[in-house]
């Protein structure tokens, strides 16, 4: 049957082409030509369906595609604000550790300043002691020395008792040979070691220059006297007494004794350092 009908419309459509007549044979055929449409409009409907079914499917697909792609932009955001968060406490624990070293740095800084001066205070005072230590050794030898040869030390000075008796010019100028001079009396201290030496001895003192004014020999005025009242008195045999010696017969700090400078005593020379 469907293949007679084929013949039927190959014929009828070659003869579309020829013959009117046979145009009109096709025409008169209800059976075969009324499935055409039907035919024609299921494909299409099928066709529209596939069609459709594509759209479904696609759109499916890229609502799927564009919540995927909002998921992972939301996650990114997270991770990103996260990040941030992380990032600015790990700044503020960095910035707050440099500025407690920059601290530490200043304060160590200021102590090593702080020791540099100390050391170099300590190397100056090592420096002055040094010296001073040098002083005092050529200070030791210069005792120890004087004192094998008969000199005596007592604050601060050396002292020179003769074993001659000699005027007080004569004296004097001994004790200038042994770069010294006659005793100067500073203290009570020093006038009572001369008493103690229990010698009548010339010391630096004299008003020869003019009378009544006493002068130590390095050109002091006397300040502080230890005489034997009524000592000065300038009544010698000559009548002229310009000299002082110090007398053993008297108290320590009441001994002095204006005398002749002609006179011929022990006398006590004096190097102070
Ligand atoms: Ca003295
Ligand atoms: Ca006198
Ligand atoms: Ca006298």
């Amino acid at each position: 049957m469907d293949q007679e009908t084929s013949t039927q419309v190959k014929h009828t459509h070659t003869d579309t082409h020829t013959k009117h007549n046979s145009t009109l044979y096709v025409s008169t055929e209800p059976d075969s030509s009324g499935k055409r449409p039907f035919l024609v409009a299921a494909v299409c409907l099928g066709l529209l369906c596939v069609l459709l079914a594509g759209i479904i499917g696609l759109s499916v697909y890229y609502n799927r595609a564009i919540k995927d792609s909002e998921d992972k932009r939301n996650n990114l955001s997270q991770s990103c604000s996260l990040y941030k968060t992380n990032t600015t406490a790990e700044r503020g624990q960095l910035q707050t550790r440099y500025n407690n070293l920059t601290e530490e740095r200043d304060q160590l800084q200021t102590r090593y300043n702080n020791l540099t001066e100390e050391r170099d205070q300590l190397q100056t005072r090592y420096n002055n002691l040094t010296k001073e230590k040098g002083h005092i050794q050529a200070k030791l030898y210069l005792i120890e020395q004087h004192c094998q040869e008969g000199w005596r030390y007592f604050d601060s000075s050396l002292y020179f008792l003769s074993s001659e008796k000699k005027t007080w010019k004569e004296s004097r100028q001994d004790c200038l040979d042994r770069g010294a001079d006659l005793v100067i009396i500073n203290s009570k201290e020093e006038q009572t070691f001369l008493f103690n030496l229990k010698k009548r001895v010339w010391i630096g003192l004299t008003d020869s220059v003019n009378e009544g004014t006493w002068k130590w020999v390095d050109d002091t005025p006397l300040t502080t006297r230890y005489w034997h009242k009524p000592q000065p008195d300038n009544a010698g045999h000559t009548g002229n007494e310009d000299c002082v010696e110090i007398r053993t017969d008297q108290r320590p700090l009441e001994a002095w004794n204006d005398m002749s400078c002609d006179s011929k005593l022990n006398w006590i020379c004096e190097k102070a350092f």
